[in-house]
């Protein structure tokens, strides 16, 4: 039961999309598997941060986790890759190819240019865990339980699951987390460096929500820019290339870009001459 109006977007099977005051929701909703995501998941996932990202009204996207309603000790975020479904290559959906789609997933969220906020309602485990290290900032009930098991179900995921997570608690913790596949508690995690604030499981929506209408209240286009350079560096050239496409995106409204587009349709030699040339 929620506190806010949210507004059912589109329909999907196995997540759910919901809108309200500039706020999207997406909540990965397979509860009775701890919310452990299939190829259906991931790509209803995709789908509905492409439309949040599209959505001109949207500011911030919220990702969580269903909640059974049992013990607040007993819900879950996302327990990672559903391993009833784990093939020999990847994930086998309804269409029989196994897929690590989830890498897709990751990708977008890291360019998806609005802040995206984990709402972890519970365990954060395996690539549930890196899902929540992808967001820009993770909010966490104080009975959210976070860590990796790949090591243990023979997995593994030594992109972002390793260098990212290593980029934000430091070298050592993280391979104490993946070499010895423990679970961290809410508290520990903040101590860690991992998540932004710990509240009382009941009022983590509220305040995330809270948190998401006080980045609303900011320049979209500054804060753009501040999610596209925080990830430049630690996703290289492809982070390169989204803080510049960011500037080109800049770019293209000022009279300077215009200039020359017009000139070429115009058919004439453009005339930058009117622009300043800024020290
Ligand atoms: C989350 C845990 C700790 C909760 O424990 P709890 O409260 O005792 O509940 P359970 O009784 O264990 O679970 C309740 C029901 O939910 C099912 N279930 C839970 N998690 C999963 C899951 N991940 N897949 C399928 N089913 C799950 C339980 O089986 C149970 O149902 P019943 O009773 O009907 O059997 C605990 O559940 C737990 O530890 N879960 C497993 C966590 C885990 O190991 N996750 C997988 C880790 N690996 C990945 O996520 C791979 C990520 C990935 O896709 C990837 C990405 C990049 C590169 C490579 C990979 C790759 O695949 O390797």
């Amino acid at each position: 039961m929620s506190d806010f109006e949210w507004k059912r977007g589109k329909e999907y099977r196995e997540i759910v999309y919901e809108t309200f005051d500039g706020i999207a929701k997406i909540t990965i909703n397979r509860p009775e598997r701890r919310n452990a995501f299939t190829p259906l998941t991931v790509n209803e996932m995709y789908d509905a941060f492409s439309e949040a990202r599209d959505d001109a009204e949207i500011g911030v996207i919220i990702l969580t986790g269903a909640n059974h309603g049992g013990r607040h000790e007993d819900e879950a975020f996302c327990s990672g890759g559903d391993q009833k479904i784990r093939g020999n290559g990847g994930y086998v959906g309804e269409d029989n190819i196994p897929r690590l789609n989830v890498l897709d997933l990751q990708r977008l969220m890291r360019i998806v240019p609005k802040p995206i906020i984990a709402m972890v309602n519970g365990y954060a485990i395996g690539g549930g865990h890196i899902l929540h290290l992808l967001c820009d900032l993770s909010l966490a009930a104080d009975t959210a339980k976070f860590g990796q098991t790949g090591p243990k179900v023979g997995s593994f995921d030594a992109g972002y699951g390793a260098s990212y997570l290593a980029a934000i608690v430091g070298q050592k913790k993280a391979r104490e987390i993946w070499y010895l596949c423990r679970q961290y508690t809410a508290a520990e995690a903040l101590e860690m460096g991992m998540v932004n604030k710990v509240v009382p499981f009941d009022e983590l929506e509220a305040e995330t929500v809270a948190w998401a209408r006080e980045i609303l209240q900011w320049s979209p286009t500054a804060l753009r820019f501040m999610k596209a350079s925080f990830n430049a560096a630690t996703d290289g050239y492809a982070g390169l290339a989204q803080l510049a496409g960011d500037a080109t995106l800049l770019y293209y409204t000022t009279d300077e870009a215009k200039e020359g587009r017009d000139a070429f349709k115009e058919k004439r030699k453009p005339d930058f001459t009117q622009f300043p040339k800024f020290p």
